[in-house]
């Protein structure tokens, strides 16, 4: 498998896909990710002065002082108002036409449960704002996301009143939500899924992702050569993917779901969305490729497309100059 026709073909005839995403595929919902130049990284870095921006994200960290990370926090929370994108939405649409088998996602905004992907479907590998739990070791009580809220949005460290009514100083535990932090370990759902999902599944898509946090970055290799492995980033990752559709996932998706025929069934749904615009698109995304496996799509610069990968440099360079096979796909 190496053309985009082949990538569709595939889906068409799929019965378990596996998709791995992170925070690119919310990126269009508004929700900034961490490493790319306007990425969250880059501001936290700036406005609290810190050498690796990580460090907002460790427990050690946030176990000494947690007000740096909810003075962050509201910006990667899901509110309510937001709404998933076009590619949460074609996830639950993989869902619906019974071609998913398993989301795992790393991302924390729960916008593939607002899209409609069920929960039994869905790997949490980092966990999410759903739910919270008070760090006092003699309390650990959960509760409901939606319960803090109102202190994440304004910034301030929600604390467990169940603690407070108890302890002599009134400070009472921190409600730290249930989100993965560099030092923790992931679920336990990540393993036993994946023990029967390598088994099963027939398609590897990844969406939106650096592949730079393990052991998350470690899925897609686990799969090789068992599947095909299709990536969709705006930029190339390390991995051995056997095509490469570079851009952005929205207009990936839409080309994606034109060249399956799919746009009439729910094209109202995708026009209806955070993007308006790329529901339209669905009939006509531009695209170049590259030989022999790679397809640029809008929005990438050379840059995304070399990045990490000289061997495929003069592959890069060919195209530019020689012109461009299949320069254009509109459907
Ligand atoms: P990352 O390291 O910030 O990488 C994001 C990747 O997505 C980059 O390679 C970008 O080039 C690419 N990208 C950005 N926008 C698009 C787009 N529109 N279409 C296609 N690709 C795009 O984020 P990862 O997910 O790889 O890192 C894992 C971290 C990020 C997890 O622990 C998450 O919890 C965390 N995170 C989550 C959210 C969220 O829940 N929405 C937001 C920010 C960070």
């Amino acid at each position: 498998m190496s053309h985009f026709a082949d990538v569709a073909h595939l889906l068409r005839r799929a019965k378990n896909v596996v998709a791995l995403v992170g925070a690119g595929v919310s990126v269009s919902c508004g929700i900034p990710d961490f490493r790319s130049a306007h990425g969250l990284y880059h501001s936290v870095a700036e406005r609290f002065g810190l050498s690796d921006p990580q460090q907002i994200f460790c427990i050690d960290h946030f176990e000494d002082d947690p007000s740096m990370f909810f003075e962050f926090a509201s910006q990667i929370m899901p509110q309510p108002h937001v709404r998933p994108s076009p590619t949460h939405r074609f996830l639950a649409e993989l869902q619906s036409r019974r071609r998913l088998l398993r989301l795992y996602s790393q991302n924390i905004d729960g916008l593939e449960k607002r899209a409609g992907v069920s929960e039994q479907r869905t790997v949490l590998c980092h966990g999410s704002f759903l739910t919270a739990t008070c760090t006092s070791r003699a309390c650990k009580r959960r509760v409901k996301g939606t319960s803090i809220a109102p202190q994440v949005a304004a910034g301030l460290v929600p604390r467990c009143i169940k603690c407070q009514k108890n302890s002599d100083d009134d400070s009472g535990g921190v409600l730290k939500p249930d989100i993965v932090f560099f030092g923790e370990k992931l679920p336990n759902r990540v393993a036993d899924c994946l023990e029967t999902d390598i088994e099963k599944a027939d398609l590897l898509l990844v969406f939106g992702t650096s592949l730079q946090v393990a052991p998350v970055s470690k899925i897609p290799a686990m799969f090789y050569g068992h599947v095909p492995s299709v990536l969709v980033n705006r930029e190339l990752v390390a991995g051995h993917f056997d095509v490469e559709l570079l851009g952005d996932c929205d207009d990936v998706v839409a080309a994606l779901r034109a060249e399956l025929g799919w746009h009439d069934r729910s094209a109202a749904r995708y026009v209806d969305d955070a993007r308006g615009a790329a529901g339209a698109a669905t009939t006509n995304v531009a695209y170049h490729f590259v030989p022999p496996k790679r397809f640029l799509f809008a929005n990438v610069g050379s840059e995304g497309a070399r990045r990490d990968d000289p061997e495929d440099q003069n592959n890069s360079n060919e195209s530019e100059d020689d012109g461009v096979t299949n320069a254009s796909h509109t459907s």
